[in-house]
């Protein structure tokens, strides 16, 4: 199967922890590392609402990695939040500055709603963070459409977010 990884950090060194996370799912049991896309660095967004709104805390960084796993989805968000603990994660409340913030996109074409786990990311459409760098890597997974819907949020590519391995430019 292969699943789509949101990526994100506002809080501590958001490069390391973003570096450390992409080295990290290559090591998740029957998985394997397709594609990570570049850094992006993105103003921070809250857009529970269907609207985006400038939220509180500093600029992230994100980037959307994917995986070819054999891993259930229910046991792929387990590991994401195992990979989230280790990074130091809490969560005072939501939408709250985080060292590492790891989101399942897309599992296959599966639709998931059981409580725990909604894929595809309910607010993944709403997000250039999401599908500026999934359109990076898997640009049938996303329409200019959806593209033009976010245009207007800031969102700047950095770079490679591991110079020198193989799609990772
Ligand atoms: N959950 C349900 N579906 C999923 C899924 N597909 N992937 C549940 C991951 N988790 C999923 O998440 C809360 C609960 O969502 C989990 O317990 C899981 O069972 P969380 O990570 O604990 O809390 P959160 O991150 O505050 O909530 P959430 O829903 O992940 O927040 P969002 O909506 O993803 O927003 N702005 C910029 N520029 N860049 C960002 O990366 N991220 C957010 C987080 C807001 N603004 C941002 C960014
Ligand atoms: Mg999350």
């Amino acid at each position: 199967m292969t699943a789509y990884v949101a990526l994100g950090a506002n809080l501590g060194d958001a490069l390391a922890a973003l570096r450390w996370a992409a080295q990290a799912l290559a090591g998740l049991p029957l998985s394997r590392v397709l594609r990570v896309s570049s850094l992006y660095k993105t103003a921070p967004l809250d857009t529970d609402s269907g609207v985006e709104v400038a939220a509180p805390g500093s600029d992230y960084l994100n980037a959307v990695a994917a995986l070819h796993t054999g891993l259930s989805a229910p046991a792929l968000l387990d590991a994401l939040q195992a990979l989230e603990l280790q990074a130091g994660r809490q969560r005072p409340y939501r939408n709250a500055p985080r060292t590492l913030d790891l989101d399942v996109l897309l599992y296959g074409s599966a639709r998931i709603d059981s409580g725990r786990l909604s894929v595809p990311h309910p607010r993944m459409a709403q997000r250039a963070f999401v599908l500026v760098p999934l359109a990076e890597i898997a640009p049938q997974q996303v329409s200019a459409a959806q593209l033009a819907a976010v245009a207007h949020q800031a969102i700047e590519r950095l770079g490679a977010l591991q110079p020198g391995r193989a799609g990772a430019d």
